[in-house]
């Protein structure tokens, strides 16, 4: 069986979404980061980053890196057609929005709400987060013109790669402000959040 090391609202909710979806089993082992469980030299030894989410592989294999996950998952179980075909030009697509939220949205959500590890300075640490903020707005305008047309990222068809954006919009300090900038956005984070498997996943996940 899977086991995903997870904690609310953290990177592990998009596993969490494509395990539903798929309708296979899990275990879901809570790390309290709070209390730094994610330091702790045994969870060290699954991530040395020391970050979540971290994902055993039913052979034990260990995987780190979110989209990385959503990678394996969706090609460990292509019945539930949440990846386009291996190689078609519709993957080249997934794996190009998959890797630049990756990379740029996600690091910017890093850099927002761990700043101080961002500088050595502690007078540049309000630089950093307006810098992380601005980046951020450049990345969603960018992904609120790669859904036209949309609905979805891969046009008409729903697939693995919403529900990442949809994680990364639900963490944005301002939704309102990211809705009203960017609509084909909030579009998409409205058709992701009427799935039964995310309204699950969101409901274990959500914080109020
Ligand atoms: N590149 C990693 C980033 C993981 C990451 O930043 N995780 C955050 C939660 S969303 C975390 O573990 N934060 C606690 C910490 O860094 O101390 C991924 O995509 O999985």
């Amino acid at each position: 069986m899977y086991k995903l090391f997870w904690a609310k609202s953290m990177g592990s909710m998009t596993s969490e979404v494509l395990f539903e979806e798929i309708g296979v089993e899990y275990e879901k082992v809570a790390i309290d980061v709070e209390n730094e469980e994610n330091r702790t030299a045994e969870f060290l030894a699954v991530n040395p980053m020391g970050q979540l989410p971290a994902l055993v592989l039913p052979d034990g294999t260990v995987l780190t890196e979110s989209a990385a996950m959503v990678l394996h998952i969706t090609d460990r179980h292509p019945e539930a057609k949440l990846a386009p075909p291996a190689g078609s030009p519709e993957s080249a697509r997934f794996q190009r929005w998959l890797v630049f939220m990756a990379v740029t949205i996600y690091t910017a959500d890093q850099r927002l709400f761990y700043a101080d590890r961002f500088t050595t300075d502690a007078s540049g640490i309000d630089g950093i987060v307006a810098s992380a903020r601005a980046d951020m707005d450049g990345y969603f305008a960018v992904l609120n013109d790669a859904l036209d047309p949309g609905p979805y990222l891969l046009g008409e068809t729903f697939s693995a790669v919403d529900v990442y954006l949809w994680m990364l919009a639900k963490w944005h300090p301002d939704e309102k402000q990211l809705f009203a900038d960017n609509p084909r956005v909030a579009k998409l984070v409205d058709l992701v959040e009427a799935r039964p498997a995310v309204a699950k996943v969101w409901a274990e996940n959500r914080e109020d």
